[in-house]
């Protein structure tokens, strides 16, 4: 690693271990610097604090968006999973909710603009839309907690790929047939770019850091792959060309949407020089070679995790960092896209799980392999019996050191860009068992920065117990609780220790000793 040691030493300055205070007494735990730009090198060396949420997930009234339609009862809907409904009535109480993120000492909040809710029909503006998200930046500055804005979080409007429709013919203004549709896509890429420019000149005089999309690969996987998500389409088996061109389409949406950002957003609005930082958010996974549910050690298993390791952490960030595409997965770049290059300036990760990965009995087509998913588990998981970090409202399993690990993968990877952790979070109904996941969390995260990854800050998912996609409402991801009755929401653990570590920036030894380590979890249920 060309940069490992001047810079080791740089982190190991900014985040060091113990120091003197003032008094030049000792101080102890683990210190992490003050907040920053997220990219730039006036950034470097800086660490935020930030929670984070996407708007179908928490906001109610939308019956616009594709997952309204897609979960509402027949015959009204489709019926499929849990209805989203009323969500955590995160639209109306929005503002309110602002009051819980400063209670938690943060400096960024990250959430979505839910595109249906500003375009419910092709080419008509809501204002009310616009003027609600609005209001919730100007709460959020007079709170003095930064906007960070996602784009595309895995909604949209009906009138993309209306879910109804089995096969789509040829785009109209009521249905433009998604992702995978040639002409369709190319009009949805030039929508969505239209979209981002919209809402960076409404808010680029107080919003500065923008993600485009929000974990592209598992979006497109559940939503053009295997159809659990709206639209339902399901090609990742019987057309896996079909799919790789959604990804395609995909990057080309965020190529369009960087550079309408970057057009359109021109007033700097915190004062470090830029006015408009743009990146995206990419889902990662700790891949473990893994065979009869534990670990394996065949090379057919570890070439496995080297094959999705590359198309699920490499493929998307590593187009934009060289201005080209792999359709086929075979490692090369066959496709020039020039203008792709550079088209990063932070990039985010996202963290959850450690998971299983085997060569046999392949199933995913060109990467010839099969991953423990879920119930699409054939005996690949890595530890499903091990209660101590086995997650069950998700199935799978929550393994500390999986992000350090793939935070010094990508920083050896792609030297030059600024990473931070976008979500990071436990589906649990146990506070201190979500309080142990932030410190353990953190204490990796702190980590890798004093090895001289240059990763600037740790937002957790979610501030609220919310919708979890096809998951529907088990999964508890929430700092804070909500009865999903009265929407009273109520501060856990996993809340009070964040706060006390955002406001006084260091993990303090009681905490580590209380809640930090390798070692087992609290029980789920206590
Ligand atoms: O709830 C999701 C979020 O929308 C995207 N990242 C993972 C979270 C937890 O599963």
């Amino acid at each position: 690693m060309r940069w490992a040691l001047p810079v080791s030493l740089l982190g190991a300055l900014l985040f060091g271990a113990c120091g003197d205070d003032d008094d030049g007494a000792a101080e102890s735990g683990l210190q992490f610097a003050d907040r920053g730009p997220i990219s730039g090198d006036a950034g470097r060396g800086s660490f935020s604090f930030g929670v984070a949420t996407a708007a179908t997930q928490i906001e109610d009234e939308n019956p616009d968006t594709d997952w309204y339609l897609w979960t509402a009862p027949q015959p009204e809907g489709l019926g499929n999973g849990v209805f989203v409904g009323d969500a955590s009535r995160g639209y109306t109480m929005a503002i309110d909710d602002v009051q819980l993120i400063s209670d938690l000492a943060l400096d960024v909040y990250r959430f979505s603009v839910e595109w249906s809710r500003i375009e419910p029909r092709r080419d008509e503006v809501s204002e009310a839309g616009l003027a609600h998200y609005d209001a919730l930046i100007d709460a959020l500055l007079d709170a003095d907690i930064a906007p960070m804005i996602t784009v595309h979080h895995f909604s949209s409007p009906v009138w993309v790929d209306d879910p109804r429709v089995a096969t789509c013919a040829a785009p109209s203004d009521e249905n433009l047939c998604g992702w995978a549709h040639p002409q369709g896509a190319d009009e949805i890429v030039d929508e969505l770019a239209e979209h981002a420019r919209l809402l960076a000149e409404r808010y680029g005089d107080r919003v500065d850091d923008w993600a485009t999309v929000n974990e592209p690969v598992n979006y497109l996987l559940a939503a053009y792959g295997v159809g659990f998500f709206p639209p339902g389409r399901t090609l990742l088996i019987p057309n896996f060309p079909a799919f790789i061109d959604t990804v395609r389409n995909y990057l080309r949406a965020h190529v369009a949407m960087y550079e309408a950002i970057m057009e359109a957003d021109t007033i700097d609005a915190d004062g470090d020089g830029v006015a408009a930082h743009v990146g995206f958010t990419l889902n990662t996974i700790a891949w473990r070679p893994s065979r009869d549910n534990a670990l394996s050690d065949r090379p057919e298993d570890l070439a496995a995790v080297d094959r999705i390791t590359y198309a699920y952490h490499h493929l998307f960030v590593d187009s934009l960092v060289h201005g080209g595409f792999d359709a086929d997965l075979d490692g090369v770049r066959e496709e020039s896209h020039p203008d792709w290059q550079g088209k990063l300036d932070w990039l985010g990760v996202q963290y959850y799980s450690r998971n299983g990965v085997s060569s046999e009995p392949p199933l995913i087509p060109v990467l010839d392999l099969m991953v423990c998913f879920g119930d699409f588990d054939l005996g690949s998981c890595v530890a499903p019996d091990d209660p101590t970090h086995w997650v069950p409202a998700m199935r799978y399993e929550y393994w500390e050191p999986g992000i350090y690990e793939i935070l010094l993968d990508f920083a050896q990877r792609w030297p030059d860009l600024p990473m931070t952790v976008t979500e990071s979070g436990l589906a649990t109904e146990n506070g201190r068992r979500r309080a142990e996941h932030v410190v353990r969390s953190l204490e990796q995260i702190h980590r890798a920065a004093e090895a001289g990854v240059d990763v600037r800050g740790y937002y957790h998912w979610s501030l609220y117990d919310n919708f979890e996609w096809a998951e529907g409402y088990e999964p508890r991801f929430g700092l804070y609780h909500v009865d999903f009755e009265t929407y009273e929401r109520t501060a856990t653990e996993g809340a009070d220790v964040l706060a006390e570590i955002a406001r006084e920036r260091r993990i303090s030894d009681e905490q580590l000793q209380t809640y930090g380590g390798l070692g087992p979890m609290s029980p789920e249920e206590e």
